[in-house]
């Protein structure tokens, strides 16, 4: 994908009108305004960053009691998961299905101990990509810290070695390459949230834009 301007990009996308028919089919797995689309497009601001696992790091910080950092062996030696769960794009593409292995957010939580101020979770990448969650939503039961996909590693183009799936929210919410989590009061707009994207990003009460 070519680097447009961000704001440019949102301008269009705010135009855009759905592609196909609206999908109600699927038994109700495609929310309103997305198509199904079984390829696994790429979706990146930016070239891919090239990671050396033995540079590698991810780094907890801000309103937390003890800030951290772990290695790749460290962050791989934590106990995995596996979901199989339906990602939404807010450009209207809806993949059903994908597998995804790796570390669950709330199983990676009980490592750290978030302040009792902290409220919201910057997610930071390798490249600069940032997008803000609300912590409680980062609880829930499927949201992983994935480094594998479809029993591979995760192709660096995806977010190899390691990046958030959100289920629940479109999928820009899903930060590639991540290397930082940073524990906050109150929230604040990620990369594409300050160019007009919503700040929480629902998609089935279509949340695109703020
Ligand atoms: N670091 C980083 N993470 C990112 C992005 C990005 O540009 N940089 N794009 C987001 C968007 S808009 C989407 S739809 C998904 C796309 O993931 P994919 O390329 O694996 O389909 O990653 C999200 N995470
Ligand atoms: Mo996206």
């Amino acid at each position: 994908m070519s680097i447009l301007d961000p704001i440019k990009r949102v301008q269009r996308l705010r135009q855009a009108q759905p592609k196909r028919q609206r999908d109600g089919g699927e038994q109700g797995r495609i929310p309103p305004g997305q198509y199904r689309t079984d390829k696994f497009p790429v979706l990146s601001y930016g070239a891919t960053p090239r990671i050396d696992l033995n540079t590698w790091r991810l780094r907890v910080f801000g309103l937390v009691e003890k800030a951290i950092e772990l290695s790749w062996t460290e962050f791989t030696a934590l106990p995995t998961t596996t979901i199989k769960t339906d990602i939404h794009c807010v450009t209207r593409w809806s993949k059903l299905d994908t597998a995804w292995q790796g570390v669950l957010f709330r199983d990676f939580l009980q490592h750290i101990q978030p302040k009792p101020e902290a409220r919201f979770v910057m997610e930071h990448s390798y490249g600069g990509y940032t997008t803000n969650m609300c912590l409680d939503e980062l609880r829930d039961d499927d949201v992983l810290l994935a480094y594998r996909y479809n029993g591979e590693p995760l192709d660096s183009e995806h977010g190899g070695p390691m990046r958030l799936v959100v289920p629940k929210l479109y999928f820009w919410k899903s930060a590639k390459w991540l290397n930082g989590l940073e524990f906050l009061a109150e929230n604040q707009p990620g990369f594409w949230e300050r160019y007009g994207y919503h700040m929480h990003g629902d998609p089935w009460t279509e949340e695109r834009f703020g």
